[in-house]
């Protein structure tokens, strides 16, 4: 039995805007104790992502709110330290929702075991977990595409956007990504193999998208919205795909933008817009997982961590990677 104390990051108050780091409250307990079928776990790795800002709001949503004074949301990777389950032994590795503090107490429902042969471990709630199912489905089932398509997906270096440029590329497509950097854009096209970058920061996006596409969109993956989309949905194909999977760039505002108008290039186009949650694809989650850690095997698919130490950072952290200031998959190591 562990001696240490239970550091648990409580939700302090419902931001309006930008959260701030005074919205959490970084508080210790005592670890707690297994009751008859439950597991206690210690966090090794927790997942920060775009749709905790989301269950930090009162409004209604895909998935109840955080209330206050509890432990914010959050998908973790854990060691199992103690098991009063016949399901799990201790010393198993599992992926669930463990939230963010660094002990957890589960009933094992929606624990999924960690294969610990496929990558390393913190990859199940990386490019082997959540997001990286979400541009597996997305992009596959939701785009449809086709090899010689042009592809646009931003937030391209983010956790999500990486994995879809480059099963793009697999799949013989012509991919460019909009980033908020220069070193963001180059690492896309030098490490990633896209084809092109924009950085929507410091150029014209329009006039970025003539220039290196001018043949128009075949498929657009949306993770931000605001003008990056409305300069995209400008230059769309007919029989375009434009799969809507986040729009972080509206997560934050206090008054959100007017809602689209242009919609009639949908029509023009004949093209299908789309919205899409990873979690409708649960029961195809082992085939994603499969075919992915198969082509990281390969060489084929790589990913970019961006590694936080210790739980207290979580606030911080969190804060920045909405604010564009992570370069990769946004973990915090709580753990050994
Ligand atoms: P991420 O890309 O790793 O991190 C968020 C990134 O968003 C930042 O690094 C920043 O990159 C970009 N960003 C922030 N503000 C922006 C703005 N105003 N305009 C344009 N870009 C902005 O996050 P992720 O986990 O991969 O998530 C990406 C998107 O997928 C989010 O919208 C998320 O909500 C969505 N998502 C959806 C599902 C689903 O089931 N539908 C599942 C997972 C994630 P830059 O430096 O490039 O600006
Ligand atoms: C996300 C953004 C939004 C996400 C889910 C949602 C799983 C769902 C929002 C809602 O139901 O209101 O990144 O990831």
């Amino acid at each position: 039995m562990p001696t240490e104390i239970n550091v648990r990051v409580l939700l302090k108050s419902r931001p309006t805007g930008f959260p701030v780091e005074d919205d959490f409250e970084v508080v210790e307990s005592p670890i707690p104790q297994p009751q008859q079928g439950e597991i206690l776990l210690e966090s090794m790795w927790l997942s920060l992502d775009p749709y905790m800002r989301g269950r930090m709001n009162d409004a209604k949503s895909y998935a109840p709110s955080v209330d206050i004074g509890e432990p914010m949301v959050g998908g973790a990777v854990a060691k199992v330290v103690e098991s009063r389950s016949p399901l799990f032994n201790p010393g198993d590795i599992v992926e669930g929702r463990f939230g963010w503090q660094s002990y957890a107490i589960s009933n094992g429902i929606a624990v999924r075991k960690v294969d610990e042969s496929l990558a390393p471990v913190q990859t199940a709630v990386g490019v082997l977990g959540m997001p990286g199912l979400t541009a597996y489905f997305g992009f596959l089932d939701v785009c449809d595409p086709t090899p010689g398509d042009t592809v646009v997906v931003s937030a391209a270096s983010g956790a999500v956007g990486q994995i879809v440029g480059q099963i793009a590329k697999i799949m013989g497509c012509k991919v460019i990504g909009t980033v908020g950097s220069e070193p963001k854009a180059k690492f896309i096209v030098e490490e990633l193999g896209f084809d092109y970058a924009i950085n929507y920061k410091t150029s014209d996006v329009a006039q970025s998208l003539d220039n290196l596409c001018p043949e128009g969109i075949d498929v657009y993956f949306d993770n931000v919205g605001g003008i990056v989309t409305d300069a995209v949905m400008d230059r769309i194909n007919i029989g375009a795909r434009i799969a809507i999977c986040g729009q972080i760039s509206q997560y934050n505002l206090k008054t959100p933008d007017l809602a689209p108008r242009n919609l009639g290039l949908l029509t023009r186009s004949q093209a299908k817009m789309e919205g899409f949650l990873v979690f409708a694809y649960e029961s195809r989650y082992d085939e994603g997982i499969a075919r992915m850690a198969a082509w990281i095997k390969e060489g084929k698919l790589k990913y970019k961590e961006d590694v936080v130490i210790g739980l207290k950072n979580a606030p911080k952290t969190f804060i920045g990677m909405l604010n564009g200031e992570n370069f990769g998959k946004t973990l915090i190591k709580v753990a050994e």
